[in-house]
Order: C-alpha cells, then structure tokens, then sequence
C-alpha cells in the first residue's frame, strides 16, 4: 500500500526548516545528505493547505560566525547570508507562493535554531485555526530540534517527520540525544511514506 496512512486535517500546517543551499553538500555548512531532504518534501509538500518555510538568515557579522568553528559552541563557518546564494532554498523545491516565510538569525547579536523565537510564527498559526504542525528540514540536531521544542512551548502539537531530517551530529551523538529530546517533548514521529502522495 502506497501512503497516506496519515490524513491530514485543515489544522494541520508543514513547517520545512531551513532547506537552503549552505546545508547541503557543497554549502558552507553541509549536512550529510542535506540535499536529499528536498525529495522527501517534495512527496508531500503538496497535500499540506498550510506550510511554513524557515530559512536562516544572518547579517555578515552574526555572532556565530568563526573563522575556527568548533561547531559543539555555537561557533559555525560562515553561512545563510542574507541574499547570498547560500542562503537561497534548495533549487529542487518550489517554495509554495502562499508558504508563511520565517527568517531567523536576523540578529547580529543573538543567535535563533527556533523559528518560534522571537517571531510571531505560533500567533499566525493559531489566527489561522493551526494546532498540529508537522516538522521537517535541516539541521535535526539544531533548528528542526529547537522549532520542534518552540511547537510544543506554544501549545502546538508536533509530529517530526523522522526521514524528512539530516543532522549535523557534531558533537557526535547529538542527533540521537535531539530525538531523546524531542520525544521527552512529546513530540511524535512519523515518515515521510505515512504521508505521501
Ligand atoms: C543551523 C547551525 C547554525 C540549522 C543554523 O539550521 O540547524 N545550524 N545555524
Ligand atoms: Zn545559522
């Protein structure tokens, strides 16, 4: 039987985190098969009414930047600047015309993995009746992990699709302690195959 286990409800929005170029091989800060990501979404981008992209977004000064990251700190290689190329969406996903765009890192000071942080995401959401998200994109370990935790602190239901993901997993472990993190949450789990078209 082909998808669809999941019928998904006027509720319910798709939030695609950070599906931009510098996460991808060949990026600035490439996740290991970042770009493979796009396919997945691409299988049920399409059912979902509701879709929320993130994208990071920094200043060329942002307070993450190192020319020696060590990544565990905080400290990352240049990356997503804003209007760069590599803070463009991945070219194999067309972005919706009515997606809800959330740009985070903004801040030259402060840095932000939650699309919830700081915006005014869960207000538009719950304007439009939204109570359940789905969560999907780069970095599992990173901004999908804290925009799955930001759904929950704002009373949504959260479902992580588990194969729509990449980590980063440095340090190494990191994604299994994010899935930990995520479940303790109560954040549930499906694959991209419940959803498909
Ligand atoms: C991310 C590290 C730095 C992410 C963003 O999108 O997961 N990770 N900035
Ligand atoms: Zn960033």
């Amino acid at each position: 039987m082909e998808g669809h286990a999941i019928d998904i409800q006027p509720t319910d929005a798709l939030i695609v985190v950070d599906l931009q170029n510098d996460f991808c091989p060949g990026g600035a800060l490439p996740v290991t098969d970042g770009h493979q990501v796009a396919r997945a979404v691409n299988k049920f981008l399409r059912r979902f009414d509701r879709v929320v992209f993130t994208r990071d977004w920094h200043p060329d000064d942002h307070c993450s930047f190192s020319d020696e990251p060590e990544f565990v700190d905080g400290s990352w290689p240049v990356h997503c600047v804003q209007h760069s190329p590599g803070a463009a969406f991945v070219g194999d996903i067309s972005v919706p015309l009515n997606a809800i765009v959330v740009d985070k890192g903004c801040d030259e000071d402060a840095e932000q993995y939650s699309a919830f942080d700081d915006s005014d995401l869960a207000a538009t959401l719950r304007a439009k009746g939204i109570t359940r998200v789905y969560v999907c994109g780069l970095a599992t370990d990173y901004c999908v992990k804290h925009t799955a935790l930001g759904g929950r602190e704002n009373g949504f239901e959260v479902v992580l699709i588990r194969d729509a993901c990449r980590a980063v997993d440095n340090p190494p472990g990191s994604k299994e302690q994010a899935l930990e993190d995520m479940k303790d949450a109560g954040v549930a789990f499906c694959q991209t195959r419940d959803l498909a078209e």
